[in-house]
């Protein structure tokens, strides 16, 4: 194993070297002929967007790409899967807040973006993926690998648009760069036939931006927002409500003072974690299916529900007509065609929340607040989560509380989707946007392992682990691989319960227990990762945990560590779908725990 890994990092080291020779004379040959092929513009325009890193993978119609990227300068990282590649530009994105960048070929290579694709876009991620095409002359003819990329991704692209002419080149990457960076981001794909990039032009000449339709309002209303600071100031039970509008915007900063300045308690969606320190006293943490008892119950009773880039997702709200009942709502979002799509608003603001936030915060009053906050402090004392701390199996909470001691609180954390995620969004406790990764909107299985490689390659300093469920793991584990090649020391850790655990909950409290298909033969992945390369360890005693985690935050490999948990452990508390906010099971169970 460790010989192969050399032998191919000696590959990319000569590659290297090759590459920078090259450049050197064709730098020089450059200024002779103004005439450019279209993989050439693509690298260049890529250059000039400021990309350093990439993920792609090969195929036909991307060759001569592939050719030109192999002069360099941009990292090329190659995922095991397209789907890989996607969610690691989009890791790479959540990480960095700058634009990912994803290569496939047509046909197959561009369909297995979708996943990727429809991940980022519910999650508002700025991603921009290159496909190649057929050759303009077979679309329509069912050429060799041949999809309809455009048609096939509508759907799950901010924006999307095929290039018929070399000349149109360069004109359109800025766009596609522009179009998922700005308003609210989100993924653009960009379909690029192989005849156009191999086909010449003189690529001296500006290629302005042509969006005459594409509007981005930033500020925003001054009377609305005059409206929504004197609702502030008048209200006794004000509660904040941020989500993953916070961390596009870069708004942290503005959330906190407005917060501290008006004396306003901050609850955070999933995608908003670490918006707001959660060891501060005014944090109500998660609310929604799986938040705290406190959150739900601060936006059932508050008088003023201060919404702020956050979609008023189903999982948030609970039952719609019985959703803040008490409230008026101020809704503060970038995107106009969010504002009073599931639940009604009073007071919309359409803008970005750094700008909006700021000049709330010189409009509103501190106030004491004290029964609302006294309130607060009471639900918090009552229900805070728990779990059976005296259990002498693997608690996961136990494992995840013990890895955020172990990093300070300091790590940056990417999940797959179940039990796991919720346990990993309750019991970590989040200080700064950007630290916490997790597929939201989608719900996307498999995203945690990739996302953590983008978030490792935007993020060489940090400690990033990826909290994973065994099954979500199995979903894309062969990416692994890349970790190993690419020298990168991400963590794994498998919360290993057997099962689709989510699906086992609901299967547990609302089909009497009839675990049907939630539970597959899953292999020894201590072993799968030492045959991948990396360090790979199991953990079944709960004596094991500290050490275990303790090894694994030393290594410098990446590393995977299979924690052998409770394997029918639930989360609570729960709000079952369809119900309200109030209506939470397992409160008297995390009561039990006291
Ligand atoms: C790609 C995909 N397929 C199916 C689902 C539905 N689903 C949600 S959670 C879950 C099980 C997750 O199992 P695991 O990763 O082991 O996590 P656990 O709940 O056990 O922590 C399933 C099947 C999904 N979210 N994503
Ligand atoms: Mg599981």
């Amino acid at each position: 194993m460790a010989e192969r890994l050399a032998a191919v990092r000696w590959i990319y080291q000569e590659r290297t070297k090759k590459m920078k020779s090259e450049s050197s004379s064709s730098a020089a040959s450059a200024g002779q002929s103004p005439l450019k092929t279209g993989a050439q513009i693509i690298v260049d325009t890529l250059v000039d967007q400021g990309v350093d890193t990439l993920f792609g993978y090969p195929g036909g119609v991307v060759l001569p790409l592939f050719d030109k990227l192999y002069e360099g300068p941009i990292r090329v990282i190659v995922p095991r899967h397209e789907q890989g590649g996607c969610h690691m530009a989009d890791g790479y994105a959540r990480a960095s807040g700058k634009v990912g960048v994803v290569i496939a070929t047509s046909g197959p290579g561009a369909c297995n973006l979708v996943t990727g694709l429809a991940t980022a876009m519910m999650d508002s991620i700025p991603v921009v993926a290159i496909t190649g095409q057929v050759r303009t002359e077979l679309i329509g003819n069912d050429a060799f690998q041949e999809a309809d990329t455009t048609g096939i991704t509508r759907p799950v692209t901010k924006y999307n648009c095929i290039v018929k002419d070399v000349k149109e080149l360069r004109r359109l990457i800025k766009e596609s760069f522009y179009i998922a960076s700005t308003g609210r981001p989100g993924p653009v794909l960009i379909d690029i036939p192989v005849d156009v990039s191999v086909a010449k032009h003189n690529d001296n000449e500006p290629a302005e931006m042509k969006l005459p339709g594409y509007r981005v309002q930033t500020k925003g209303h001054a009377r609305q927002i005059a409206m929504a600071a004197q609702a502030i100031n008048q209200s006794e039970r004000p509660l904040l409500y941020v989500g993953g509008g916070i961390v596009s915007a870069n708004a942290s900063e503005e959330l906190r003072a407005l917060a501290d300045k008006a004396h306003l308690p901050v609850t955070m969606t999933l995608l908003g974690l670490g918006t707001f320190d959660q060891n501060r006293p005014e944090s109500l943490d998660m609310l929604g299916m799986h938040g705290t008892a406190y959150a739900n119950y601060a936006v059932q009773e508050c008088d003023l529900l201060i919404a702020v880039g956050a979609r008023f997702d189903d999982r948030v709200t609970g039952k719609i007509k019985t959703f803040a009942p008490n409230a008026r709502i101020i809704h503060i979002d970038i995107d106009p065609a969010s504002i009073s799509k599931n639940v009604r608003v009073d007071i919309p603001v359409v803008g970005d929340a750094k700008f909006i936030l700021d000049e709330l915060a010189g409009q509103v009053e501190y106030k004491e607040r004290k029964p609302w906050f006294e309130k607060i402090a009471g639900w918090k004392k009552k229900f805070p989560l728990r779990y059976d701390r005296n259990s002498s199996n693997i608690k996961p909470q136990y494992v995840i509380e013990e890895l955020c001691r172990q990093t300070n609180g300091q790590a940056i954390i990417t999940t797959g989707v179940g039990q796991h995620q919720m346990w990993t969004a309750q019991f970590y406790k989040f200080s700064r946007p950007r630290q916490f990764i997790s597929s939201g909107g989608l719900g996307t299985m498999g995203f945690g392992l990739p996302a953590a490689i983008g978030a490792q390659i935007a993020r060489p300093d940090a400690t990033v682990i990826d909290i994973d469920g065994d099954h979500s793991f199995n979903m894309t584990m062969t990416e692994l691989a890349t970790a190993v090649e690419n020298n990168l020391p991400i963590k794994v850790c498998i919360m290993n319960n057997g099962y689709m655990g989510l699906p086992r909950q609901w299967q547990e409290l609302f089909y009497n227990k009839r675990y049907a298909m939630s539970a597959l033969l899953n292999p020894e992945y201590a072993t799968v990762a030492r045959a991948l390369g990396a360090a790979g360890e199991t953990a079944d005693k709960k004596a094991d945990v500290p050490k275990a985690i303790k090894m694994m935050l030393g290594e410098k490999r990446p590393c995977v560590v299979d924690f052998k948990i409770e394997r029918e452990e639930n989360v609570w508390p729960m709000v079952p779908a369809g119900k309200s906010l109030n209506e939470m099971n397992g409160l008297d169970i995390l009561e039990s725990m006291a």
